[in-house]
């Protein structure tokens, strides 16, 4: 039998929990070794194991996988939640990248100051102004029960892991897409998510300021966020983060 895939990351969500999402829906059992401190992350490094020095780092089928998208994709691919040919497939990433650029400045909330309402404001604008009415539009118009080739895939997989993320911050945002209510009702009831929704499951909860000082402190954010941060002033059509990270 082939070993579990094993994820590398700090115990919280970050750019991991994806991964576990799309394993989780997959049915795909897996062990994690969960770091706590810096110590414990550069260890790691010095052991050789991260190609670029950085997690989410998943041992799986004897390789050392990182960057979050392309072990996605593998675990996509591999479990049949990718398409079934080339047209499915670029939808799947057409959706999946545009659903990460939202995902990835959501994931960066947390380090916002406190006091800044703005991002807040910001996320939930693009996402009831942007994103979720693309999503509302392809289920209706085609009225299929999925995002692509009315079988469940990755695209899927990703939709409602953001909706939950976007509702932790407002949490009616789905009032005015009926479309996206009944399909986050129907995928609640698979039966691998609704295990992977029971508490004790192996998905992390929201960042709290407790779990924030530990990332802070493994993941040195004063010399990584700013770098991040900028790629996200090349996706939006203004600044979000730049000059309101807390570091
Ligand atoms: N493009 C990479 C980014 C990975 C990344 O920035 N990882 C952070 C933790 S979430 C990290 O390891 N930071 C340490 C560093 O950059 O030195 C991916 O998507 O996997």
């Amino acid at each position: 039998m082939a070993a579990k895939p094993k994820l590398y990351y700090f115990d919280g969500r970050g750019r991991m929990e994806s991964v576990r999402w799309l394993l989780a829906a997959a049915g795909v059992e897996y062990e994690e070794q969960l770091f706590e401190t810096a110590e414990e992350f550069e260890n790691l490094i010095k052991g050789g194991k991260l190609m670029y020095q950085r997690v989410p780092m998943v041992e799986i089928d004897g390789m050392k996988m990182v960057e979050t998208r392309a072990i996605l994709r593998y675990i996509a691919a591999k479990y049949n939640l990718y398409g079934k040919d080339l047209k499915e497939q670029v939808l799947i990433d057409m959706y999946v990248e545009g659903m990460r650029d939202l995902y990835d400045i959501i994931m960066f909330l947390p380090l916002s100051f406190p006091e800044e309402k703005e991002n807040l404001r910001y996320i939930l604008e693009k996402a009831t102004d942007r994103f979720l009415p693309v999503y509302e539009k392809v289920l209706k118009d085609h009225g299929k029960n999925y995002l692509v080739g009315n079988q469940l895939s990755w695209a899927d997989i990703h939709l409602f892991e953001l909706i939950l993320m976007i509702e932790e911050c407002k949490s009616d945002v789905l009032l005015t897409f009926p479309k996206l209510q009944e399909f986050k009702v129907r995928v609640s009831k698979l039966p691998r998510i609704q295990k992977f929704l029971q508490p004790g499951s192996q998905r992390k909860p929201p960042m709290d300021a407790a779990g924030l000082e530990v990332a802070k402190n493994i993941f040195k954010f004063s010399k990584a966020i700013p770098k991040d941060t900028y790629k996200l002033v090349n996706v939006w059509d203004k600044p979000v983060f730049i000059d309101k990270v807390n570091v």
